[in-house]
């Protein structure tokens, strides 16, 4: 009996019940980030500490024109650890003018996600056409360490005098992207610009975004996601849509992730980096797994099966060998 049991020990160590830590999901606006950003080692080694952070992050106002500065940044992120390797999705440029425009860029741990999915909103609702300066550029990412499994972010850094109108055809991206991939777990993040003089109180009351008792917004006002200390905004927002991705988000995880602090810098310091905090939100992990790594991913009727299985068979060998 000792014997089996020893067996059973010996399994169950080898097919490690998984303790990773809970799936990070940030949104940060890396404020005009390009070439000369690129050029100070002190900030994109800040930027690499945030981002190497997070599972999954998205960054805005990726400006990048030359196209050097992100290859930069994603070279120092696959330096930094190397049991963490990190890929990037990245949208197209996106603006109204030739002369300003910006990127969204997902980057990802390729050990703990992968994109399944990308769809960039064409801007062409009728009645509203090129509502947004720039149109989500959605993506939909496995990562089956998490309860939820399969989920779709929704990005958005609003114009910031056409708050209200971006927010309002945001929520109908919402819409179309729930039908067209058939989910409900979908979360909005980014900087919405969604608080002092860029969202009146009395638009607020008109915005589904707000009113819709199926969306759950994580940072709340009054949260100061700006970096300097003589503003206090609540810009940078997450939203969950359903009860499902809501009950999957690790209680009271959503906050901004004051790099300023954290790191030590001067408010001088951490404005070369950027005017905004990153915000970010934990998804739990999945319930945990017997036999994962010896056998990939099997219902948990079948674990139990084989666990008895084993357990059984270890006892009437030893004690065929102990007679
Ligand atoms: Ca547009
Ligand atoms: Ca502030």
């Amino acid at each position: 009996m000792k014997f089996s049991i020893l067996l059973l020990i010996f399994f169950t160590d080898l097919c490690h019940v998984d303790a990773s830590s809970d799936f990070r999901i940030c949104a940060f606006n890396l404020h005009n980030f390009g070439e000369s950003k690129s050029k100070k080692t002190s900030v994109m080694h800040t930027l690499t500490r945030i981002i190497a952070r997070c599972d999954v992050t998205l960054l805005q106002e990726v400006r990048d024109r030359k196209e050097r500065a992100l290859p930069q940044l994603m070279e120092l992120l696959n330096r930094y650890d190397s049991e963490r390797r990190f890929q990037a999705v990245a949208s197209r440029r996106l603006g109204r003018s030739d002369s300003y425009q910006e990127q969204y860029v997902f980057v990802y741990r390729t050990d703990t996600a992968t994109v399944t999915g990308q769809y960039q909103s064409p801007d062409n609702r009728p009645g509203d056409v090129d509502a947004f300066a720039r149109e989500p550029f959605v993506v939909r990412f496995r990562a089956p360490k998490t309860a939820i499994k399969e989920f779709v972010l929704i990005p958005q850094h609003t114009a910031p005098a056409n708050t209200t109108k971006e927010l309002d055809a945001l929520y109908d991206v919402l819409q179309d992207v729930r039908k067209m991939w058939k989910t409900e777990d979908v979360m909005l993040l980014g900087d919405f610009n969604a608080d002092c003089g860029y969202l009146a109180k009395k638009n607020r009351e008109k915005l589904q975004l707000i009113t819709d008792q199926n969306l759950h917004w994580l940072i709340a006002d009054k949260t100061d996601t700006t970096v300097r200390a003589s503003t206090s905004c609540s810009y940078d927002r997450i939203v969950v849509h359903g009860q499902r991705f809501a009950n999957a988000v690790v209680p009271l995880s959503a906050k901004p992730f004051n790099f300023q602090m954290e790191y030590h810098l001067t408010e001088e310091q951490a404005l070369e980096v950027s005017d905004h905090y990153p915000v970010e939100v934990l998804l739990k992990n999945a319930a945990p797994t017997l036999l994962p790594s010896c056998f990939g991913e099997l219902t948990r009727e079948t674990e139990l099966k084989m666990f008895f299985f084993f357990f059984f068979w270890s006892s009437l060998v030893l004690q065929r060998l102990t007679w």
